[in-house]
């Protein structure tokens, strides 16, 4: 199995990640948007096209907001990597880099990724401590300002979507709000990576409302399913998050949104509950194409409506 098809340890990830960026210095940026709870730093990968007109607009992904999904850090590298491999040679990368700069923060949870290889694999929050409290970790796809701590998320420490002492209260979501913020005006899409189940979900999963561009939303997913689907064979299900998997305010994808980028997607990787977040890496490869595929094809379609 190649490196991109097998799970790597959080200070292999830092190296690839120093290593590609000095690699290919004409694509790839480093950028230092924050560090974790404990410490460690929240480096994202700025990729850059040559062509297309200025000023350029912008797409971010993230992986890795929940320590025990592998598969999504992974991903991230794969994108990475695809993109590098492929600009200027495959179209449909191509015209993604020349019409928007790619933003990819692999890891976005890092203290629980570690935590994830040393201790226990099933972790999902970070590792932060508040006082009194005996628990450890913050759900971070808790504890953004969309509808913060309602229904769907706990204010006990010791539960897993547990959402912090206030809106942005870990400083991994805090970093990730502060940078969408200063790039506001560039960024048309934004997605998080998960896994597992399979899906391709959109706004809003804080509350039963819908999504004022929920038919644009709902046609990019259905898009992306169907050509997972067509290629792979794959079962992919899409919707609003509320009405497709559960109410759970305070995520990313709902934040970002109000914020004022209209393309907003989370997507759940492999599988549908086989392996669940022990995917094995002999289905990396597999797992890896499908989210490709559902990554271009909803990029591509925001290039078009932007
Ligand atoms: O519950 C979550 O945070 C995500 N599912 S997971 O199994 N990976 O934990 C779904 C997130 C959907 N979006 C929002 N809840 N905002
Ligand atoms: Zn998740």
């Amino acid at each position: 199995l190649s490196y991109y098809e097998r799970y790597h340890h959080l200070e292999d990830i830092y190296h690839w990640i120093n290593k590609t960026a000095h690699d290919h210095p004409q694509i790839v940026e480093v950028i230092l948007i924050g560090s974790s709870y404990e410490k460690r730093p929240l480096y994202v990968l700025k990729l850059t096209g040559r062509g297309g007109a200025q000023p350029k607009r912008a797409m971010w992904m993230d992986c890795g907001i929940h320590a025990r999904e592998w598969i999504s850090p992974a991903f991230c590298l794969w994108f990475v990597h695809y993109a590098i491999d492929y600009y200027g040679l495959v179209p449909d990368i191509t015209e993604i880099l020349d019409s928007m700069d790619v933003y990819v923060l692999p890891v976005m949870n890092p203290d629980g990724y570690e935590y994830t290889w040393t201790t226990n694999r099933m972790w999902r929050k970070n590792r932060s401590r508040h006082a009194g409290n005996y628990c450890l970790g913050t759900d971070l796809n808790r504890n953004f300002d969309a509808n913060w701590c309602t229904e769907g998320s706990s204010q006990r420490a010791c539960d897993e979507t547990y959402c912090g002492l206030f809106p942005e209260s870990e400083p991994e979501a805090a970093a990730v709000a502060r940078f969408l913020r200063r790039q506001k005006q560039t960024v048309k899409l934004y997605l998080s990576i998960h896994s597992y189940s399979q899906m391709l979900l959109f706004p809003y999963s804080c509350s039963y409302q819908q999504a004022s561009n929920h038919h644009d939303l709902n046609e990019l997913a259905q898009q992306a399913a169907r050509k997972i689907k067509r290629h792979y064979f794959s079962t992919y299900t899409y919707g609003a998050g509320a009405r497709t998997i559960y109410l759970a305010p305070g995520g990313s994808d709902d934040w970002a949104y109000n914020l004022g980028i209209k393309y907003s997607f989370t997507l759940e990787l492999q599988d549908r509950g086989r392996y669940g977040f022990l995917l094995p890496p002999e289905l990396i490869s597999r797992a890896c194409q499908e989210a490709l595929t559902a990554v271009k094809t909803i990029a591509e379609g925001v290039i078009k409506k932007t």
